[in-house]
Parts: structure tokens; sequence; C-alpha cells
């Protein structure tokens, strides 16, 4: 009897470990399919077909001709063009939190297409794509254009194949007529970011020219177009103060002082932060520059020890004209 109690104890325990197990399996499956559907896919685009890699080193449209079509290795002869794709995305870095949504797989390019309507790509037919590049220019919560460099890669790539279906074509709308909104000025900006010094050889981040109180930074943007009259000129930038002292970074703009960073010392101790770094915007009204053709900035730096420049961006309004080959147009 004794024994046949313990049998039975203990099938009843195998069978509650057993359903316990079944539960902790499923749960897991269930966890398994919701991340799967959410950042895992079956398989990629890329598991079939035949690819060429296309990279891209900065913002703009693209024109994949003939001749590129040919050195793909693709017959432009025999190809069905209407499955042409483009596969790809740049516009800046992956985010770096894990729970920001992004891409599972490659994203499909919408293609303006020229000529290839009778489904033959002849000699001067060509296809047209726009790009962000592998940087990322955005509308910030102040309204204000910021540029971000990404810090890992100069080139975007885009992948190109022939498909087995028809590809995404760019949609057309219908003139607005006399009613469209008018634009007459545009955004423009000038960036500059050095990558020369990584502090402990560590972390993401590195930073540019050596800042010290005997000899103040100088950085010239030429070229820049006309300005909007009355407009603002704005500043946005970040250094880093490596010294114990509280530090000032001055900027000027053409010898017209628009403001100062000011960052914090850091600790003498050897775990200490080993830089505070800041990032400010400044801003000038463009009556108050003088010399627009160049802006020459000067940074100067009032402490003790050493500060670095991490970036510099100028925004400037410019009137609507052709002064200037390449540009990002809107309006609000
Ligand atoms: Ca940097």
């Amino acid at each position: 009897m004794f024994k046949r109690k313990v049998f039975h104890e203990m099938t009843r325990l195998r069978l509650v470990v057993t359903l316990r197990h079944s539960i902790g399996v499923i749960g897991l499956l269930i966890i398994y399919c919701l991340s799967s559907s959410i950042y895992g896919q079956n398989s990629s685009v890329l598991s079939s077909g035949q690819w060429v890699k296309l990279g891209v080193t900065s913002k703009g449209i693209y024109k994949i001709d003939f001749e590129t079509i040919r050195d793909a290795g693709f017959d432009p002869a025999s190809i069905v063009t209407d499955n042409i794709q483009l596969y790809g995305y740049g516009g800046g870095m992956l985010p770096q939190s894990n729970q920001m949504a992004r891409p599972s797989d490659l994203l499909e390019n919408a293609l303006y297409r020229v000529g290839l309507e009778d489904d033959s790509f002849d000699a001067s037919d060509y296809i047209l794509f726009f790009s962000e590049g592998p940087n990322l220019e955005y509308i910030n919560n102040e309204g204000l254009l910021v540029y971000q460099k990404n810090l890992y890669a100069d080139t975007t790539y885009y992948l190109l194949t022939v498909g087995t279906q028809a590809g995404k074509s760019m949609d057309t709308i219908a003139s607005k007529g006399n009613s469209h909104p008018v634009v007459d000025s545009y955004i423009g900006y000038a960036y500059h970011e050095e990558d020369l010094k990584n502090i402990l050889s560590s972390g993401r981040e590195w930073y540019g020219e050596l800042v010290v109180s005997s000899s103040p930074l100088r950085i010239s943007f030429p070229n820049i177009p006309p300005l909007v009259s009355g407009s603002t000129v704005t500043i946005i930038s970040s250094v880093l103060n490596q010294s114990q002292d509280r530090a000032d970074f001055n900027f000027s703009l053409n010898d017209s002082n628009i403001g100062a960073i000011e960052a914090s010392g850091v600790g003498s101790g050897t775990y200490d932060d080993k830089g505070v770094e800041v990032f400010d915007t400044l801003t000038i009204n463009q009556n108050e520059v003088n010399q627009q053709e160049t802006f020459n900035f000067e940074i100067s730096y009032n402490a003790a020890g050493n500060g670095r420049l991490n970036y510099l961006q100028v925004s400037y309004e410019s009137p609507l004209g052709q002064h200037d080959p390449r540009k990002s147009v809107g309006s609000t």
C-alpha cells in the first residue's frame, strides 16, 4: 500500500510538473510569436533572387540608368521592367533603445520610372529614387532643423533586384493650380564635426578640435547664400569641457558676439568624469551679421585646461532662388 500510495503521489507530481512545463513552453511560444511578429521575420527579402548593392553617401535624388542596369548584371533587353525593385532605407542610425520601433526587414522604395511603360529598358530610360543618405535631418520639438551625423557609417546601402512581382512606383498628384501655398524662402544649414578624439577610447561619441584659452578655435563656412532680411540665424553646438574649472565657450560670428555655452568643471578623482559635454542653441539676427557670404565663427575658451568642440551647426533662412545647387525646401 505504501509503495502504491507513493506511486500515486509521484504520478500526480509528475503530471503537475509536466503541466507546469507545458504552460511554460506555451508561454515561451506566445512570447516568441509576439516578439517574432514585432521584431522578427520568417525570411528576408534577400533570401532569393539576384541582388546588387548600391552605396549612397549623401542626401539626394539618384538615377539608375541603362548602364547601371547592364553593369549590375541584369539584361536590359529581357528583364520585366515593372518588377525592378529597390530596397533599403537611409536617414540616420537605428535607434539605440531596443524599445524603439524599427523595420524588421529591408523596406521597398517607391521609384520614379521614366520610359519603362513599354516594358523595355532602352538606352535613354532611367529610374529615379530619393535617399536621405546615411545621416539624418529632422525638425525638433522647438521647430529647429537639426542635422545628426551617423556615428557608425558614412554610406547607406540600397539593394536592387528584379523581383517576381511589380515593384513600388511613386504616386502622382494633381496640380493645385494657383491654390498651392506660396513658398518663397527655405531653411539652409551648414555643419561641421570632426572625429578626432574619443575620450578614454570608449563610447560612440568622438570629439573634434581642441580649444584652449590662448588659442581660439576658428571655423569657416563659405558660400552662404543671401539671407532673408531680419531673419534669425540659429547656431546649435555641442562642446566638451575637460578643465576642473567651470568654463565659458564664447561664440562670435563675423566678429559679432552671439553668446556663450557654459560648462561645469570635471572632478579631480581618478574615477570622476573626464569631460562635461554641454549642448546649447544660440541665435543672432541677420541684421547683426556682417559680410554674410562667409560665416566665420570664433570660439574662445576661458578656463585653464582643455576644451573641445563636438559639432557646430548654423541654420539660416534664405530667399528661394538659384544660388544653391541643392536645397531642402519646405513651408509651414
Ligand atoms: Ca562627435
